[in-house]
């Protein structure tokens, strides 16, 4: 999986989402996905403006929002098609089946009406998938579920893991792919590796986040799809961050697919 290049594993996937993925992370050469962790609905959009044409993704908190209003996805949507960029909200759903699909598709955000893609635990069981796979319109929406986190601590063992990876199995159509931090979580090149804790020099927050390098993520632990929030959003000037981490993200990607590992 680790050494094929993204356009390569198209064919692979089972998921129309991981397909579009791949697609536009071999056409725009960037596998950077934004986190966009800020709490004005102005500031994510002036954000995207600037970045928008440097990443494959935007990844949002949607519940962080202070001024949410609904033409705020209105305009998250005309940005995500202006640049060529999927939409992923990182909801975590880890509910009954029946209150995931609620919190899927009613309520304040209507996540189904407008992500691509969503992340969910699977910690309630495959009742979870099974909602979901109900709601979604699988043709053209998408679920990473969490086989490990990147915070210090977490309480996901070996066993949850390898349970995780065989419970998507049975939802192929609506998998795009893991949240996990090891390539040996997966091995279906069909499937997206999705990799949050990331920053240009290792460190930690102060609540157990633990950032691991580019160099360490991609080319040595595999990560197809990586996640940077706070490395940008809380950069100076966060356009040059954002070109600084696509490049030194694709540099990686580029060394590990030629081989060399
Ligand atoms: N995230 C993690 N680790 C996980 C799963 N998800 O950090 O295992 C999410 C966080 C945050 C983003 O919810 O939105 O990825 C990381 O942001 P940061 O780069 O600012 O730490």
């Amino acid at each position: 999986r680790v050494i094929l290049p993204y356009e390569k594993r198209i064919d692979f996937a089972t998921n129309l989402v991981a397909r579009q993925l791949f697609n536009i992370m071999a056409t725009k050469k960037t596998n950077l996905c934004l986190s966009a962790d800020l709490t004005m609905t102005t500031g994510i959009l002036d954000l995207l403006e600037k970045v928008g044409e440097h990443i494959c993704m935007v990844k949002t908190h949607i519940d962080i929002i202070d001024d949410f209003r609904d033409d705020f996805v209105v305009r998250l949507k005309q940005l995500a098609d202006r640049f060529n960029f999927l939409i992923l909200e990182d909801r975590k759903y880890a509910d009954i089946g029946h209150t995931v699909s609620l919190q899927y598709s009613k309520g304040l955000y209507k996540i189904g009406e407008w992500a691509d893609c969503v992340t969910v635990h699977s910690l309630p069981g495959e009742g979870i998938l099974k909602a979901l796979n109900g709601s979604m319109n699988c043709i053209t929406k998408g679920v990473f579920l969490l086989a490990e986190m990147s915070s210090e601590g977490n309480l996901i063992t070996q066993q949850y893991k390898q349970e995780t990876v065989s419970m998507a199995s049975k939802y192929a159509n609506i998998i795009t792919g893991f949240v996990c931090q090891n390539k040996d979580t997966f091995q279906n090149p069909g499937l997206i590796q999705l990799t949050p804790g990331v920053q240009l020099e290792c460190s930690k927050d102060d609540f157990g986040q633990i950032y691991k390098t580019p160099e360490k993520v991609v080319v040595e632990n595999g990560a197809d799809v990586i996640v940077v929030g706070r490395g940008i959003t809380a950069a100076k000037n966060p356009e040059v961050q954002a070109v600084a981490y696509k490049d030194a993200l694709w540099k990686c990607y580029i060394k590990r697919i030629s081989g060399k590992l």
